[in-house]
């Protein structure tokens, strides 16, 4: 008796564990499914396969970024509460989760969109006076509301709004006409009106393990979300919204996904492979998710310390004030000498800097950030050889300031205090053999100043020394503390200045 009562518990054990096994199989096979399907034969021949264009991506340095949508009504205010008074983060194109306004209320704000002043010569002819070389705009922001007309879904510009104009295909057409590369934003992941929970349901029940912001349902709309299944949004909007951008802007050189936490390494995958199918040459950001992607992205506003970890070409996104969609109340406007530190640190390192305008309901780009964009334009024309088409140096910067930029909310808390420098710090890019040194402060008149990295002792043969946009000649001297230069003339600009040292 107690034997078979031993046999009988052993059976229900072995049971047991079977069952788990069975269980643990089934589940690790779900993983293994959703792994195999990143064929990583094919991924990595995609990958290999756009050389061309990231040498362009490398060489263009400087892009404009544009959040334009629905969100322009409110500019951060939301019956008469602010971001800052509100849940998430304090951008205010997140006013929808912020205030958690229901679909039916939010999508009403499409009856009033009607942005007459919008002109999308001027925007491309913007983007080239900034002396950027590229556009990115949201097609679909996390809304869901598309700036084009869709005939997947009828939540968009010209089917919903009394404007009926589709903004993209103008923008299309006007940068095709200045010679602006163009790109778009497509927020595939989230989508406030159609994409149910974003995908997080589906993504417990696969047994994949949840990163970080997925954990905390970090932008899922959980106020008032939409009837359907992810996979319906999937499989019925975002794919085939995706398709058709790509069919309709057939000449594209960025597709720009974006916050990817619920998605499956498959389901990025597929994001990937769709836009190679359609446009071999294009380039996908690190944003797709799960590790793929062409070039990386180190974090909005964020400048990496050390580029030297980022093994794929890379990008800083970054807002003129600290928001990307239009906030009627953020005036904190980087200054035109802190936009050249942003892209001289950036391009230094061997990145590129895409810049961010948010235009107003009525489409007018806030004045502030046109001034200061035409600014930084003004100095490239004198000073971009030494940006465009040149690449990293062994030493990025000398000089003793050191200033890190962390994140959106990093930049804000250091609000009011100027960013400041001294006439020792030195940026370095490289083109052949000519070495670019690019300064923020003027000597004073007679005042030489000296560049370490190139003493005497450096290894260096400085053969010629001229600043960029002077026809003065200046004197100089290698020493053993370092190259030594008198005669640097104040530029029109007034915003710094660039020598160019041709080496052997
Ligand atoms: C995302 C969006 O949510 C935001 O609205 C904007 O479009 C921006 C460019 O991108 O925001 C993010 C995404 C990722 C990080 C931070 C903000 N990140 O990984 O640090």
């Amino acid at each position: 008796m107690k034997k078979l009562g031993y046999l009988f518990l052993k059976a229900r054990t072995m049971h047991l564990v079977l069952l788990m096994l069975i269980f643990n199989v089934v589940n690790s096979q779900t993983n293994a499914l959703n792994m195999s399907s990143v064929d990583s034969t094919s991924y990595k021949k995609m990958q290999n396969s756009k050389h061309k264009a990231i040498s362009h991506f490398n060489d263009s340095k400087y892009g404009m970024f544009i959040h334009w949508g629905l969100y322009a009504i409110p500019g951060g205010v939301w019956k008469n509460q602010r971001m800052e008074d509100l849940k998430g983060p304090k951008v205010a194109e997140w006013i929808q989760l912020a205030a958690q306004i229901p679909r039916n209320e939010y999508s009403e704000l499409a009856k009033q969109f009607n942005p007459t002043n919008f002109d999308a010569t001027a925007i491309a002819k913007l983007i080239k006076s900034a002396g950027m070389k590229y556009l990115v705009i949201t097609a679909k922001h996390h809304d869901g509301f598309a700036l084009y007309d869709s005939e997947v879904s009828k939540y968009n510009i010209v089917d919903a709004t009394p404007y009926k104009t589709d903004v993209i295909d103008a923008l299309y057409e006007a940068c095709k006409s200045e010679g602006i590369d163009f790109g778009l934003y497509y927020s595939h992941n989230i989508d406030w009106f159609d994409g149910n929970d974003c995908g997080y349901s589906e993504l417990i029940s696969s047994g994949l393990p949840l990163n970080e912001k997925a954990q905390r349902k970090f932008g899922v709309n959980t106020w008032d979300p939409s009837p359907n299944t992810f996979s319906d949004y999937l499989y019925k909007k975002a794919f085939p919204q995706v398709i058709e951008l790509l069919t309709k802007y057939a000449d594209m050189t960025t597709l720009w996904y974006d916050m990817p936490h619920y998605l499956t390494p498959k389901q990025s995958y597929e994001f990937y492979k769709l836009a190679y199918d359609y446009q071999p040459q294009l380039l996908i950001n690190s944003r797709v998710g799960n590790s793929l992607g062409d070039f990386d992205i180190p974090g909005d506003n964020k400048i990496p310390e050390n580029p030297l970890n980022i093994s794929k070409p890379w990008q800083t996104v970054g807002t003129t004030n600290n928001s990307w969609g239009f906030k009627s109340y953020d005036n904190d406007w980087k200054s035109p000498n802190e936009l050249l530190f942003w892209l001289i640190e950036i391009v230094s390192k061997g990145g590129n800097y895409m810049l961010n305008i948010g235009p107003d309901s009525m489409g007018d780009v806030p004045e502030e950030s046109f001034k200061n964009l035409i600014a930084l334009g003004n100095w490239l024309k004198i000073n971009g050889e030494g940006i465009y088409n040149t690449k990293r140096w062994e030493i990025t910067h000398e000089g003793p300031t050191q200033i890190f930029m962390k994140g959106t909310n990093h930049r804000e808390k250091n609000k009011g205090k100027p960013l400041e420098f001294t006439t020792k710090d030195f940026w370095f890019t490289i083109n052949s053999n000519h070495l670019f040194a690019t300064a923020l402060v003027y000597p004073q008149e007679n005042e030489s100043i000296i560049i370490e990295s190139l003493s005497k002792l450096s290894g260096y043969k400085v053969k010629s020394v001229n600043q960029l946009g002077s026809i003065n000649s200046l004197q100089w001297k290698q020493t053993k503390t370092g190259l030594k230069i008198s005669g640097v003339k104040r530029t029109a600009s007034g915003l710094g200045y660039t020598l160019k040292i041709d080496i052997d």
